[in-house]
């Protein structure tokens, strides 16, 4: 049974069991609606406990459910009914009660809430707002801009937080559901609160709050739709009465939802939880994972070993001397302090943390590690000789992972002893930050490995992608097209920051020559003139980032590349660089022409999805929502357009 009923001394506890997130499909909004049927109709019943089976509260609408005619009874009607209840409901939360998760606990009379539970509307980041009383009934419950701020962002409130809000009335002392009958029985006789929508919007809880939100959302919604109708939904529920002010929502969330940008967020979410999942591991157990070597303390290999830290594990770094392993192990501990200082470690955990790490300059030290990542110099005797090193120390069921971000991992793991324990696992800088991470597989390897890689990944809370072995795996051979497209353009006749106001104006984070120049041109031009022998002679070759670098311009960091930098590091348009550019073309017989920002991003997304086919023809990726996982977390392509591919229609 998907909602259970058990009455225990006139308490009727209703459990929710539809894992893997009791989300609020038919059957849930079938069983809760028989069961406000049952308990009302019963005298021995006094008051009722909502609870979920399984590790959390109802985590929301089942999206898989959309798209296609939602059967009755659809959830707006359910929380009516329970709102309209003659007894009191009592939501006991625990997990993350999100989305129709929270619209449900607001329907009841009274919330309870474990230590550890988290309470959220994120609908926005699907491209939606509440659909079931949220947008209504939570500026009832809380101040009207806090509202806002928990609609508009998606982000989830823990639940002390939502205490102070006024979100809930209580915070389990012990067992939450025995905790939640017991406040039942002491509310059971008292006079029912009065209906959230019996009640007027909460006023702001302070002068011009609500206004400041509501901007800075506009702000941060760069084209997305979601954020600006949530606004909406607020206004309304301020200045409409509830039932019109509840068909208004219901309204603006069914456009919502059958709109594309909502499409490519759903896309986009199961795209994420897809990757990764390799169907010939079934059953196979991954290697123990409690000890990691890092090899190499610089900017990388760092932010590896914070993440590992961060995630619970022991970590052991290996540099090639003393003064380097105090280098590297201060940047770890700069990293641990900076989460600590970001509140995503307390005090307590970033003490544990920093006692499990240790910085040798030894590779003795590692023999008790599981897996190993090196992240040392892109140089492919040095890596030849640290998986040399390495044979001689680790265990031999001991995984060895290189974080190469274009080498040929294959030819690395031919240096190893056992090759099949080697895999490539590519981490994205800031490693401890980015959640992707490219699992490159070459031919050969493990199954047990493997399944160890993608363990890590979990484990860390990452998203993997599983990349065949090719020049840049998926990430950077797709970005490198389009690079190089990029730069095509600048001698046809565009400009670096007419490039990048189109891709930012499509919804990009950043616009191309801006991330290079923040990354460093000087990273690209070596990889240039690593390839330059081995270069078709036939493919279109553009000199203009070999020029800005000959003559010592790198980017942001020597504060100039493509833009020009003042003091306050803002990127500014460069006359220097736009007379090299007019030069360059002058040079190559090329009259220039001016593109339009609409060429600008077909030529770009035509690239990506041109070498987006080769990379699955090849084998190299999975499939293509793979691929859109890999460019949307790389390289800050716009979540509600779904990724190049699901954007070309893939
Ligand atoms: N519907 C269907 N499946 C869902 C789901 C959902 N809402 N949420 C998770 N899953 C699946 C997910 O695909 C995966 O499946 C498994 O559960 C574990 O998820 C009416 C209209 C709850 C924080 O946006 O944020 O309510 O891959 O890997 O990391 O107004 O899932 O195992 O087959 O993410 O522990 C609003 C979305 C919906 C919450 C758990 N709710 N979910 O994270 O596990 S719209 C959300 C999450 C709505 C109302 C509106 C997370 C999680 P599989 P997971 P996790």
């Amino acid at each position: 049974m998907t909602v259970q009923i058990e009455t225990r001394d006139g308490i009727a506890l209703v459990t929710i069991d539809n894992p893997p997130v009791n989300a609020t499909g038919h059957a849930v909004r079938q069983g809760l609606s028989d069961a406000v049927a049952r308990t009302e109709g019963d005298s021995a019943v006094r008051a009722v406990v909502l609870a979920c089976a399984g590790r959390t509260f109802i985590a929301g609408a089942d999206i898989r459910e959309f798209g296609q005619p939602l059967a009755a009874p659809h959830l707006p009607d359910v929380l009516a009914r329970i709102a309209g209840a003659r007894k009191p409901w009592v939501a006991a939360i625990h997990g993350t009660a999100l989305g129709g998760g929270l619209e449900t606990a607001l329907a009841c009379h009274y919330r309870i809430a474990a230590p550890g539970a988290a309470l959220g509307l994120p609908e926005v980041t699907l491209g939606l707002i509440p659909g079931a009383g949220g947008t209504v009934r939570l500026p009832r419950l809380i101040t009207v801009d806090r509202a806002l701020d928990m609609i508009a962002s998606g982000t989830p409130v823990p639940a002390l937080r939502a205490r102070e809000l006024g979100l809930i009335d209580a915070i389990a002392g012990g067992d939450l559901v025995s905790d939640a009958l017991a406040f039942a029985r002491e509310v059971a006789d008292r006079p029912l609160p009065a209906p959230l929508d019996d009640r007027p919007p909460r006023p702001e809880s302070a002068e011009g709050a609500l206004k400041a939100v509501a901007a800075r959302h506009t702000d941060r919604a760069r084209g997305q739709r979601a954020p600006l109708a949530a606004i909406e939904a607020l206004r309304n529920a301020q200045t409409l009465p509830v039932a019109e002010a509840l068909n208004a929502e219901r309204a603006l969330f069914q456009a919502l939802r059958d709109g594309a940008q909502s499409k490519a967020l759903r896309h986009i979410f199961f795209a994420e939880r897809a990757a990764g999942r390799v169907d010939r591991l079934k059953g196979i157990a991954p290697r123990p994972l409690d000890h990691i070597g890092v090899i190499g303390g610089g900017t990388m290999g760092a932010g590896i070993a914070a993440a590992c830290l961060i995630a619970g594990l022991s970590v052991t770094m290996i540099e090639r001397d003393a003064d380097a392993a105090e280098a590297g192990r201060a940047r770890v501990a700069g990293i641990l302090d900076g989460a600590r200082k970001r509140g995503k470690l307390t005090p307590e955990d970033h003490a544990v943390r920093l006692a499990a790490f240790a910085a040798r300059d030894n590779y003795e030290a590692l023999a008790e590690a599981d897996l190993v990542i090196e992240a040392v110099f892109e140089d492919m005797d040095v890596k030849h000789a640290v998986f040399a090193a390495l044979d001689g120390v680790t265990r031999p069921d001991a995984v060895l992972a290189s974080n190469t971000s274009y080498l040929d991992v294959a030819e690395i793991a031919r240096a190893a002893d056992t090759p099949a324990r080697v895999l490539g696992l590519h981490f994205f800088a800031p490693a401890h930050i980015m959640k992707l991470l490219e699992i490159v597989t070459p031919e050969g390897l493990d199954d047990s490995a493997l399944a160890t890689g993608l363990a890590l990944a979990k484990r860390l809370g990452k998203i993997p992608v599983i990349a065949g072995v090719c020049d840049g795996f998926i990430a950077n051979r797709i970005m490198s097209r389009y690079r190089r497209e990029a730069e095509y353009m600048l001698e046809d006749g565009a400009l670096p920051w007419e490039i990048d106001a189109a891709m930012e104006n499509y919804g990009f984070a950043m616009g191309i020559f801006r991330m290079q120049d923040l990354s460093g041109l000087d990273i690209s031009w070596a990889m240039r003139k690593r390839r330059a022998a081995t270069r078709d002679p036939a493919e279109r070759y553009v000199d203009i980032g070999d020029r800005l670098c000959e003559a010592g311009h790198f980017g942001q960091k020597t504060g100039r590349g493509y833009y020009r930098y003042g003091e306050d590091g803002r990127a500014q348009r460069s006359a220097e660089t736009e007379a090299l550019i007019l030069a360059e073309s002058a040079r190559k017989g090329i009259a220039r022409q001016p593109v339009p920002e609409t060429e600008i991003m077909a030529r770009l997304l035509a690239a990506m999805q041109d070498e987006g086919a080769c990379v699955l023809d090849e084998g190299i990726a999975q499939s293509a929502a793979d691929i859109d996982v890999v460019i949307v977390n790389a390289f800050g392509f716009p979540r509600w357009k779904g990724g190049p591919m699901f954007a070309g229609g893939a």
